[in-house]
């Protein structure tokens, strides 16, 4: 295989990139406002042909901007497993977008991502079947009006390597991440590469399995335990809930169809809102991150009684939290919401994985390591209840599934969540042997289920919804018994704008700032002022702002150790706008 320079090229003159315009790899990849983005989605067209190239295997690219804004847009790119394009990746991938013309993207792309593998490819391409022809770049998006433009640079892109572009047209972001990794293992690998995604063998493989689960006794009933302790009792288990279910107004409303017939035959019958129809804005007044910073219901939940069980996905579905609404106050104020976060969703994975690991045999465990993810946006509380009552080993990483995703897959059963509601639980190849060598043993049993229940390539509300109403099934609890596990410590986060966030650096998964010289010694300063404080202030890498998190032993010092935080990153920083 060669570069075909004159195609690139002339593929690149139709998106050509705003002179002044400079994008940066952040988070979860490249996001900025929807009409700057077409070069740059051209290009991740590029790369992500030119990966699948590199690597002889299908790879994906989803376009999405997740929680902001819907005038913004964006692109998260897909490995060939399922995962996040490597993060050694990420600076040419920079690079590239930034280039200033077409002849600078055929020397990046020739130079700096094919690079010393252009001989090696040539040599294999007539050898191998996995010639350009033959390897497939799967492309999704989201609800975003901007979607049909972006996709046709991201078609452009791919075509303009010689690689096959497949639209598999809206879908949730782990949706695409899970029909990526099939369409290069198992079943679903066609010599040829995928010719249509396989979405009906993600439902097959979540739903499936969760149908499997709610018609299995108790484990621990089936390995001769007591059966009405860990887990409930049995009358409990049956009985039939409502789940209003906040979608955002994105994607996640669309492919959650599917599971609402399946899920009223077990009893769980889920109301759908904020699906779009309503006229309602993506990710305005709504959402997983509406939820969880503003602590309020969201739009279109004005019926739902107070105690309700509700739960909220963000624009791709790829973030999940539980809330109830609380009772309004006398006089018509808002009643706020009994938040359960992604912290929460973590500790009762933890919770039930660990259980049901206890009930294994000794010979299915040994040298296996559990271990849970956070971030420094954790509750303390979480943290503790992880040390304290779980006695789990704790790592915490820098904000971004693609951090906790890789340090999870350091564990035999790695638990990651973001307290935002990112995550998912990772089974090591190892265990699920050992699990599959024991597999009379009704836990190994659930255990092996669970696998399958839960989306193993990324963090994905639908199949969180699974995972948590299982287990809340399994336990017999309702929201208030799942939200009394621990009770978080009051907490704030804000956001501020800056002159350029980049001039704040951090350190220690971002609990310490380096810069700003003295903005560190100023936070500590005033967090010793508070009981059980703790506060950070970190650049946002989706968003052009700086996020500022407080936590204290009440929730008006929580919200006064945020503002004071906010002080003086606005001071030592360049704060825009009006001071907090
Ligand atoms: C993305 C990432 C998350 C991260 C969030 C906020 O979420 O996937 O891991 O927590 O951004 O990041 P930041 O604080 O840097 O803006 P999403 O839902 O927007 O894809």
């Amino acid at each position: 295989m060669s570069l075909n320079a004159e195609a690139v090229r002339a593929a690149s003159s139709a998106f050509r990139k705003p002179p002044d315009f400079h994008p940066s790899y952040g988070t979860a990849g490249f996001r900025a406002d929807a009409d700057l983005l077409a070069s740059t989605v051209f290009r991740c067209g590029l790369l992500a042909a030119a990966r699948a190239l590199l690597l002889g295997a299908h790879t994906g690219l989803m376009i999405t901007a997740s929680h902001n804004p819907v005038v913004d847009n964006g692109v998260k790119m897909v490995d060939p497993d399922g995962g996040m394009m490597p993060q050694s990746f990420e600076p040419v991938a920079a690079e590239l977008a930034n280039c200033a013309n077409d002849d600078d993207v055929v020397a990046v792309l020739r130079d700096r991502v094919l690079g010393a593998a252009l001989p090696a490819l040539a040599a294999s391409a007539s050898a191998s079947p996995q010639q350009p022809q033959h390897l497939t770049v799967l492309v999704g998006h989201d609800t975003r009006p901007s979607a049909p433009q972006l996709l046709a640079a991201a078609l452009s892109g791919v075509r303009a390597l010689g690689v096959r572009a497949v639209s598999c047209g809206l879908v949730t972001t782990p949706q695409l991440h899970f029909l990526v990794h099939a369409a290069n293992h198992g079943s679903s690998r066609a010599a040829d590469g995928p010719a249509a995604p396989q979405l009906q063998l993600y439902y097959d493989t979540l739903v499936g399995a969760f149908l499997q689960l709610s018609q299995r006794p108790h484990a621990e009933d089936l390995n001769g335990g007591a059966g009405s302790g860990a887990y409930g009792s049995g009358t409990a288990e049956r009985k039939a809930v409502v789940l209003y279910v906040d979608c955002a107004n994105g994607v996640g409303a669309q492919q959650l169809g599917p599971l609402v017939p399946a899920l009223r035959g077990v009893g769980i019958e889920l109301q759908l809102r904020n699906t779009g129809a309503g006229g309602g804005t993506l990710n305005l007044g709504c959402g997983a991150d509406y939820v969880q910073k503003e602590r309020m219901p969201p739009s279109e939940f004005g019926d739902v009684p107070a105690g309700a069980r509700c739960c909220s996905l963000d624009g791709d579905a790829d973030r999940l939290v539980y809330f109830s609404p609380l009772a309004a106050a006398a006089g018509g104020g808002g009643g706020g919401v009994s938040l359960l976060d992604g912290d929460k969703v973590s500790m009762l994975a933890a919770a039930y994985v660990r259980d049901l690991m206890g009930q294994l045999p000794e010979e299915a465990l040994r040298g296996i390591r559990v271990c849970c993810v956070q971030t420094a946006y954790a509750n303390g509380a979480s943290t503790a209840y992880l040390r304290d009552v779980l006695q789990l080993p704790a790592v915490c990483t820098p904000t971004g599934v693609k951090f906790l995703h890789e340090a999870a897959h350091d564990a035999d059963v790695g638990i990651y969540f973001e307290s935002n509601g990112h995550g998912t639980v990772l089974f090591s190849q190892e265990l699920l042997k050992r699990l599959r060598a024991v597999d009379s043993n009704a836990a190994a049993k659930e255990l092996l289920l669970l696998a399958r229940v839960i989306n193993q390539t990324v963090g994905d509300a639908i199949s969180g919804i699974l995972l948590v109403e299982h287990i809340l099934r399994r336990k017999g609890w309702g929201l208030p018994e799942w939200q009394a596990l621990y009770s978080d410590l009051p907490s704030r986060q804000v956001k501020l704008k800056v002159a350029d966030r980049a001039i704040i650096t951090t350190a220690d998964a971002e609990r310490v700032c380096v810069t700003p010289a003295g903005l560190q010694d100023a936070i500590a300063h005033i967090v010793q002022e508070f009981p059980q404080g703790r506060a950070f202030a970190r650049p946002s890498g989706t968003e052009d702002a700086v996020r500022v998190y407080a936590e204290a032993a009440t929730q008006q010092a929580a919200d006064e150790l945020a503002r004071r935080v906010a002080q003086v990153v606005y001071d030592l920083a360049g704060g825009l706008g009006s001071r907090p």
